[in-house]
């Protein structure tokens, strides 16, 4: 992969965030020359770069295709969408275009479980990582869910990597041989990228290549893999699947052959979408050979989750505030409403932001079905209002406008989600600022 770069034929890495700062510190540890490139006039880590490496590196605004095409290789960060003109006429001219799991993989050959999926990587990812862990399997996980996978070539080596794999990322990695690979669902996501949802199934379904087991969501057609030589494992709700989550009066319950292993009663994570990926996690377990299951699942059962997933906040009001900003796809926002609709309570929601590209009709259906009022706002809520009756959906401009509306119709006992179903970035910097935003106003009293 390095042959052709040299001194006048650098590495150049295309995107300066915490992967394209990854890949420099990777190159200056193995003295590869390289330049810095990046679309934006003020990428937020430039700073750091010129602190870091100096100022000669860096050449920001533009992909200057002059310059790209005396590129050695490039490098590319997820977030850099490969039919940039530029791209297209060096990837022409012959030259070799990667990302960082591709170099990663290059490099190391630790075991690698991979996940993908449309909704649950994180999760997955940093459940299997606490209980394979916690059953002495030393585990590192990252990728997508926030560390650069070239920063862990920096600590000693584990006995395993977990690694969570974006849609981006997989459209650049040619070489991945993972242990283990899953993909864990396809619904209508980065379709402003991918532009159809077959073509970002397929790409998910990449993952698969080479793997030694593949596991695969058995009501899910697009996951199911194709032309694989390896193990093949389902996982799903229906009885003839390997891992059956069976659905019972107390919530999941997660068999194989009919044989329980773990169920909802014993979990600290609550909800079918959950008892889903916790199947998966165990699934992945037997793929791996880990022969006390009962302990694994165990300390599944002990497994609080993350941050801003279906997370309850805490306040003295009575009512239930739960908050799913990580709900930025129509998918995600369909499981929360699932796991928190009741004849017993009203259900109320919070949604809205920048949909992309994705079809929410069948969400308009299930909010209609299971939801009492829905308060929407930001760049794609007139796509919301326009589906559904004013009545039940109304258009507010913004979270405090929102939740003041939520406090005033929800009672004791009632339930306010946020599951925005769209990304944050027309209003927010992520979405963990919008979920902070959305638990200080509920928590503060006054919105
Ligand atoms: N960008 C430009 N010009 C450039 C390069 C980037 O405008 O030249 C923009 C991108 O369009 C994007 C942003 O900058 O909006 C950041 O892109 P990046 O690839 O430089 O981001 P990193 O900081 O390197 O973070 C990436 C992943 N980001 C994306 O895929 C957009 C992070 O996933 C990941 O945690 C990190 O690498 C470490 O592996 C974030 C994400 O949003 C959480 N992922 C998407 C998702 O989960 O839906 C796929
Ligand atoms: P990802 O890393 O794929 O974005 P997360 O675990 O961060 O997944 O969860 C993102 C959103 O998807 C959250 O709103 C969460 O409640 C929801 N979610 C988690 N697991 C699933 C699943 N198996 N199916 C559908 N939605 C899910």
């Amino acid at each position: 992969m390095f042959e052709a770069i040299t001194q006048k034929n650098p590495v150049m890495i295309v995107g300066l965030g915490l992967t394209g700062m990854a890949c420099a510190r990777y190159c200056q540890r193995k003295q590869l020359p390289f330049l810095m490139l990046d679309t934006r006039e003020k990428p937020p880590a430039a700073l750091e770069f010129i602190e870091t490496f100096g100022a000669e590196q860096l050449k920001l605004g533009g992909l200057d295709q002059t310059v790209i095409s005396t590129a050695g290789l490039i490098v590319v960060s997820p977030g850099v969408d490969l039919n940039t003109p530029a791209l297209i006429a060096a990837k022409e001219q012959g030259i070799s275009i990667v990302g960082d799991i591709e170099l990663f993989v290059d490099e190391c050959s630790t075991p690698i479980v991979a996940i993908t999926g449309s909704n649950g990587k994180s999760t997955v990812c940093d459940a299997l990582g606490y209980a394979l862990n916690r059953s002495g399997i030393k585990t590192l996980v990252a990728g997508n869910i926030g560390t650069p996978v070239l920063d862990l070539l920096l600590q000693p080596q584990p006995e395993l990597y977990v690694f969570e794999l974006s849609s981006f990322q997989l459209e650049s990695t040619y070489s991945l041989k993972a242990k283990v690979a899953v993909v864990l669902n396809v619904s209508e996501d980065h379709l402003d990228r991918h532009h159809t949802v077959e073509n970002y199934a397929a790409i998910k379904r990449r993952i698969y290549r080479n793997a030694e087991h593949a596991i695969y969501n058995i009501e899910d057609s697009a996951t199911h893999p194709q032309d694989v030589s390896g193990q093949v494992t389902s996982v799903g709700l229906t009885e003839d699947s390997d891992w059956h989550v069976h659905s019972g009066v107390d919530g999941f319950e997660i068999q194989q052959k009919g044989k329980p292993f773990l169920s909802e009663n014993d979990t600290l994570l609550k909800g079918a979408h959950n008892g889903y990926n916790f199947a998966v996690c165990i699934a992945v377990a037997d793929a791996l050979g880990i022969s006390e299951l009962k302990t694994f699942c165990l300390h599944l059962a002990s497994y609080a989750g993350l941050e801003h997933r279906c997370q309850r906040v805490l306040t003295e009001d009575g009512i239930v505030w739960i908050n799913d900003s990580k709900a930025t796809n129509p998918g995600a926002a369909e499981a929360a409403i699932k796991s928190f609709r009741s004849q017993k309570h009203a259900l109320y929601l919070i949604a809205g932001g920048d949909v992309k590209g994705a079809d929410i009709d069948e969400l308009a259906e299930l909010i209609q079905k299971n939801v009492s009022q829905c308060w929407v706002f930001g760049k794609d809520a007139g796509l919301f209002s326009h589906l559904l009756p004013e009545t039940l959906c109304r258009q507010v401009t913004n979270m405090e406008q929102a939740v003041t509306a939520a406090k005033e119709a929800a009672n004791e006992g009632d339930y306010v989600l946020l599951s925005p179903a769209c990304a944050s970035i027309d209003m927010y910097k992520n979405y963990q600022q919008r979920g902070e935003h959305f638990v200080s106003l509920v928590q503060g009293g006054k919105a």
